[in-house]
């Protein structure tokens, strides 16, 4: 009873604006922040009744990542600093949908009812976050009412965050390590500096031209510029660090990746040079270096080529393992990759050639997530640079062992080398989540241990040119995918329309697949030239009109 005034009084001051129906996406709630308020406090609510059923620290997340300034959104990250669990997006969804505090609260008595949610164990503790967007202060203070609408929950406020800085805190945290920001830092940098210091003498310091970041004048660039401050072995700028510009206009991960031109901030002089950018919440990262004599075109080194580095360089640290294993014990480590399928397919086939297991799931981050979990080391990345490594908590209790006995031999032996490397990349990437800041410094060590420019990185393998397009449709629920979104299940006739276009293109291939953003439906296409893949996009287009 006092839990349900409690509701009842503080949902009142939060009202649902009229003619809108909020969805739980693939990232949370998102809309133009000024109408925000009630879904935020709903979330509040949400994230608090999670922390009960978990009994662990949940964390909320304010940020709109890569949209524009005046839009904003809300997501939950769940206690391994995952995802929210998809079990409890249509409760989400009802929740933010509620008309009034009545029905809010009759949702809530049923839900936790069935989900045996119960009250009077450990209380509730959701950590805040929140990106630079202006409209995050208002809209954090909304996610604390709903927190303190369920008695008991308490929040704690970690400010000003990347993404991925809150659900590295929220992972820490339940696994009772300390989590506050500056223990981030100090893994971060702790753990590059290791791999930096475990380059093979010859090869270290090729690498030692300046990177250029363009921090899409988001929080990134805030922390980055602390990051300066201590790390060493890394000569770095910090452009669009949001002091002056707009956030994610003109400049940022997502506008580099889509448009292949340079950000704001970049001219003639940086032709050539090595650079970077995040996206608004830093959960992005594409590297990208400016052509000469070209209007600002770019070449684009994407998440697809990220993920191929990383491979490249855990695979060999691998090989150098299971040399020894052979004579010695032991564990057959399971690497696998996964992409979607917008990797470019010169990606997957890269990758294949070398040897590696790819697995490939529908568009989102929890799916690939998801998969990646499956194996001891999981590299995942979706070609517009957000993923991550993950790597299984038996393969590290090995390599913790291994570490042991080869380094109490007291030689620094290439399998001691090799087992700190991969265990220092464990550290250095966040595996809560996709992380620009991790990315970018295990990328810089990755490339000055092998020596390499950006140019020889890119070199891996040539992208196919390739076209995306997006197609207003009534109903973006009429296309339903398979296998990954490769193929359409309906409405029927479709697939053997794209199959019949797709087979006269060299290297053709293409699949539409409806938006979980927008109401669109989106055509991606790639083939063995611009124009082909061009063509191929525009009249596939056109058979979903
Ligand atoms: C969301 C996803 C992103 C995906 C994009 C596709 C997360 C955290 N974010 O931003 O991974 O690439 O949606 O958008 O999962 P679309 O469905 O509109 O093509
Ligand atoms: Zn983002």
């Amino acid at each position: 009873p006092q839990q349900q005034s409690l509701l009842l009084d503080s949902a009142a001051q939060f009202p649902l604006p009229q003619g809108v129906k909020f969805s739980y996406g693939t990232s949370g709630f998102r809309a133009d922040a000024s109408i925000l308020e009630s879904t935020v406090y709903r979330v509040g609510i949400l994230a608090a009744l999670r922390s009960i059923k978990t009994q662990a620290v949940i964390g909320l997340m304010i940020t709109a990542s890569h949209n524009h300034v005046s839009d904003n959104g809300v997501k939950i990250a769940d206690p391994g600093g995952e995802m929210m669990s998809q079990e409890w997006e249509p409760f989400a969804d009802s929740l933010a949908n509620a008309s009034d505090s009545k029905q809010l609260l009759q949702l809530i008595v049923e839900f936790v009812e069935k989900e045996n949610i119960q009250f009077g164990g450990r209380g509730a503790e959701v950590f805040l976050g929140r990106d630079t967007r202006p409209s995050g202060e208002s809209l954090l203070e909304a996610a604390k009412q709903g927190i303190s609408s369920i008695v008991g929950a308490v929040s704690v406020d970690m400010g000003v965050v990347t993404t991925p800085q809150l659900h590295w805190m929220v992972r820490a945290t339940n696994k009772g390590a300390k989590a506050f920001e500056q223990d981030y830092f100090d893994q971060l940098i702790s753990s590059f500096r290791c791999l930096v210091d475990l380059i093979p003498q010859g090869d270290r310091g090729n690498n030692q031209e300046k990177l250029i970041v363009d921090a899409s004048n988001g929080v990134g660039g805030v922390k980055l510029e602390v990051i300066k401050k201590s790390i060493h072995g890394l000569n770095f700028e910090v452009r669009n660090a949001g002091k002056e510009g707009v956030l994610n206009d003109g400049v940022g991960a997502d506008f580099v990746q889509k448009e292949k031109v340079t950000p704001h901030g970049f001219g003639p002089a940086d032709v050539g040079i090595r650079c970077a950018s995040l996206d608004g919440d830093a959960d992005r990262l594409v590297y990208f270096t400016a052509l000469p004599n070209s209007n600002s075109k770019i070449e684009l080194v994407d998440g697809d080529k990220i993920l191929s580095l990383f491979a490249l360089f855990i695979k060999e640290q691998l090989s150098i393992l299971e040399e020894a294993n052979k004579v010695n014990n032991s564990y057959q480590a399971h690497l696998g990759v996964v992409q979607t399928a917008y990797a470019n397919g010169a990606s997957t086939d890269y990758l294949k050639q070398t040897g590696l297991e790819v697995v490939l799931t529908p568009t989102g981050v929890k799916y690939l997530h998801e998969k990646a979990a499956d194996f001891d080391i999981g590299i995942y990345f979706e070609a517009n640079g957000h993923g991550t490594i993950l790597f299984s908590s038996n393969f590290l209790t090995w390599l913790d062992g291994r570490v042991n006995e080869l380094g109490s031999t007291g030689k620094g032996s290439e399998q001691l080398k090799a087992s700190l490397r991969l265990l220092a990349v464990s550290k250095l990437i966040n595996q809560a989540v996709g992380d620009a800041l991790s990315g970018l410094f295990l990328v810089e060590a990755i490339l000055q241990h092998m020596g390499w420019s950006i140019h020889k990185w890119n070199e891996l393998y040539n992208d196919l040119p390739s076209r995306q397009l997006k197609v207003k449709v009534v109903d973006r629920t009429a296309v339903v995918t398979a296998n990954a979104e490769t193929e359409v299940v309906s409405p029927p006739g479709i697939q053997e329309a794209i199959n019949v276009l797709t087979a006269k293109y060299p290297r053709g291939r293409c699949f539409i697949r409806p938006s979980g953003t927008e109401d669109v439906v989106r055509v991606y296409a790639e083939a063995s030239t611009q124009e082909a893949a061009d063509d191929l996009a525009s009249s596939v287009a056109k058979l979903t009109d």
